[in-house]
């Protein structure tokens, strides 16, 4: 179960996983997740979703979070439908048609770099000792669409800190799967694979910063990025990086897929900010997903709304020049 490559001096599984609960959340996840499926695929698909407490939930010991309380969400449908994940191709349908049958179990993730725990680590590993929460997060990408959905995941902090980051530790970088057989939009050079993105230290250990396994209560569908992926709500949708296999402690910044594709257009920052435009369009405002074509459109917020609990990571910088 608990599967370690490469792990000369890391972790031991039993400091991990308790014995006791190895026999694993993922399992019963499974499990109680193909009868959640059956069940609710298509009230969820056809109705918008509501209040939380309406929908399944295929996680156990999930604490719920006054993270987004309040916010009207979108529906299951929107969130699920309609995607960027270019491994899957480049239109908004394509990861919903394309990424069903991708295989995320097993799966590990490998931590490299300036860390006293470094190693290969499987994802029960992982997912057998962190806090499950539900948070509702605002969403912006930088197309100028938006969402809000409530999102099962653990502290990236709580999971970046296990791995002892020493001092030279600056950065962290994420890499996704690279598999073209699996990921069809590999095979076209449309971004450098893998995608690639990474954080200032400060900003992942941020409370904000979350890896979701779930959407809406369920287990992470494929075309959100399964089994496992980022979510920096304050930033550009590009930043959270899906279907990570590989977490890096760097000293130097690292490299991030958009700013390597188009450098003026995307920089390593990435924050949401109504006062940069992209050189291509306005980022004053945005449209909700399923929003009628009615609705007057959201003004976009500083830091995607979140400025009270980052805005400090910023301080002194010119947000114009580190975009
Ligand atoms: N590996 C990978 N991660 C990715 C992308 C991608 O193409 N590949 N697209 C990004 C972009 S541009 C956005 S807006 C969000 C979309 O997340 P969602 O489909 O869950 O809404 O995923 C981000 N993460
Ligand atoms: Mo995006």
């Amino acid at each position: 179960m608990l599967i370690r490559h490469k792990n000369k001096q890391g972790i031991k599984p039993s400091e991990i996983t308790p014995e006791a609960d190895f026999l694993n959340r993922r399992e019963f996840i499974k499990q109680s997740g193909l009868f959640a499926t059956a069940l609710c695929t298509s009230s969820l698909l056809s109705s918008p979703a509501s209040a939380s407490s309406e929908y399944a939930n295929d996680f156990s010991d999930v604490i719920k979070t006054p993270y987004g309380q309040g916010e009207k969400l979108n529906s299951f449908r929107d969130a699920t439908t309609y995607n960027n994940f270019y491994e899957f191709g480049t239109s908004k349908t394509d990861p919903f048609e394309n990424a069903q049958d991708f295989v995320t179990d097993p799966w590990s993730v490998e931590i490299t770099g300036e860390a006293a725990k470094t190693g290969t680590y499987h994802l029960e590993d992982i997912l057998g000792k962190v806090q499950l929460e539900e948070r509702i997060y605002r969403f912006r990408c930088v197309e100028g669409w938006s969402m809000v959905v409530p999102w099962t995941g653990f502290s990236l902090a709580d999971l970046l800190k296990r791995f002892e980051p020493n001092s030279r530790a600056k950065y962290v970088a994420f890499e996704t799967l690279y598999d073209p057989q699996q990921m069809p939009g590999q095979k076209r050079r449309v971004l450098d694979w893998p995608y690639r993105e990474g954080l200032r230290m400060d900003e992942a250990m941020n409370p904000l910063s979350f890896m979701a396994v779930g959407l809406y209560g369920h287990e992470m569908p494929n075309q959100n990025g399964a089994p496992i992926r980022l979510l920096v709500p304050w930033k550009y949708g590009f930043k959270s990086i899906k279907s990570i296999v590989k977490i890096s402690f760097t000293e130097q910044q690292p490299v991030s897929t958009w700013n390597v594709s188009a450098p003026h257009e995307y920089g390593f920052y990435s924050n949401v900010n109504p006062d940069v435009d992209h050189p291509r369009w306005s980022q004053a405002t945005e449209r909700r997903l399923g929003a009628n074509f009615w609705e007057p459109k959201i003004d976009t917020q500083l830091f995607n709304g979140y400025a009270e609990q980052v805005a400090h990571l910023y301080k002194g910088m010119d947000l114009k020049k580190y975009f």
